[in-house]
């Protein structure tokens, strides 16, 4: 790209053709900032002493990690003050969070997972933020979590931050998937993909597969019939990518397609899937539609699942539009 565009100014032009307001735009801005000082504290590893087990759990049950517990402080300090935010939840607190009485309150609600995939923080692998912004109903100042339960549908902005061998911000707002480069010297990150396709058509899938024999018989039928490459049904042959870091994975996708999977299985049959709908599925879901990819819990759209629990789970099936298809077959057949 000849010219450099900072997230700054993308924001910008996009409040000038009217495709996001004044006050959104800042909540993005103070969220991207929150994200590199994540990607500086990820960053110095063993160095910054924040590796390993924090010695508490979240309410899911989780153990968390003392980066888990950072980023989350970082990014609540960051959106306490601004006064764009009702309320935030997070992967990491019970219930949501309303903002402090001392700051001013704004009409936007923020969800987000501050570190996905941190059971790869330890072995040095992309680890990253989801986040994903909601409007706070009309005339409600102190917001609870059933304000928050929303379908994914409603989302006014959806990203991932990513800190990998680079640190990249994905972002939609509604009119397209963009992706920002963080510029380490300048603090500043750089437009680097405008207009994210995703292929429709993809030969490459990502699933744990250690959980095959947990799952329902369509999902068997569907993963037996990739493996089987160009003798089975399917007639060609796939490749299998798990980095076991949802945001890595989908960044491989919006970057050249494939479809990610993690279905429900009978491991613990309570849970309808092991990924959390209103910080994940939804956010991404988005990211990816809005590039062109589809995302589906196996049998319906994500983004018009309505929510009735804050952490509640769902499966999830997203990325190339017609693999998804594919795999929503096998299972809207079955039934
Ligand atoms: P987390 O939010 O506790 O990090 O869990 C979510 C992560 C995803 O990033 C990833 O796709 C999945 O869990 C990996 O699960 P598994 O270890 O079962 O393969
Ligand atoms: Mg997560």
């Amino acid at each position: 790209m000849s010219q450099r565009i900072s997230l700054t100014r993308f924001l910008i032009e996009e409040q000038h053709l009217g495709h996001i307001s004044a006050d959104l735009r800042q909540l993005i801005a103070i969220v991207a900032r929150a994200c590199t000082s994540i990607a500086i504290t990820v960053s110095k590893g063993a160095l910054g002493g924040a590796l390993g087990d924090a010695g508490t759990g979240n309410i899911q049950g989780e153990v968390q990690k003392k980066l888990d517990v950072l980023s989350n402080e970082i990014l609540l300090e960051a959106n306490a003050w601004g006064g764009h935010l009702a309320a935030c939840a997070s992967e990491e607190m019970d219930h949501c969070q309303p903002v402090p009485d001392i700051y001013p309150r704004g009409n936007f609600l923020l969800l987000f997972d501050p570190l996905d995939g941190s059971s790869n923080i330890d072995v040095n692998v992309s680890v990253g933020t989801i986040f994903s912004v909601l409007r706070c109903p009309e005339g409600i100042n102190a917001a609870t979590d059933e304000h928050f339960l929303q379908p994914g549908r409603r989302q006014v902005a959806a990203g991932y931050c990513i800190y990998g061998p680079s640190t990249m911000f994905a972002l939609t707002i509604g009119h397209g998937t963009h992706a920002f480069t963080l510029d380490r010297e300048q603090g500043l990150f750089v437009l680097t993909q405008r207009d994210i396709r995703i292929p429709e058509d993809t030969r490459e899938f990502a699933i744990n597969m250690s959980n095959h024999r947990h799952w329902e018989t369509p999902m068997q039928q569907y993963v037996d019939d990739l493996l089987a490459g160009r003798e089975g049904p399917r007639g060609q042959d796939f490749n299998m990518r798990w980095i076991a870091s949802m945001v890595a994975d989908v960044h491989r996708i919006l970057t050249r397609g494939g479809i990610f999977i993690y279905p429900w299985d009978k491991k613990d049959p309570s849970k309808p899937g092991k990924l959390r709908l209103m910080y994940e599925a939804n956010p991404m879901g988005m990211l990816v539609e809005q590039a062109g990819g589809a995302a589906y819990n196996g049998r319906e759209r994500i983004l018009d699942i309505q929510p009735d629990q804050l952490h509640q789970r769902v499966p999830v099936f997203l990325g190339s539009k017609n693999e998804v298809a594919a795999a929503v077959r096998y299972h809207t057949q079955a039934d």
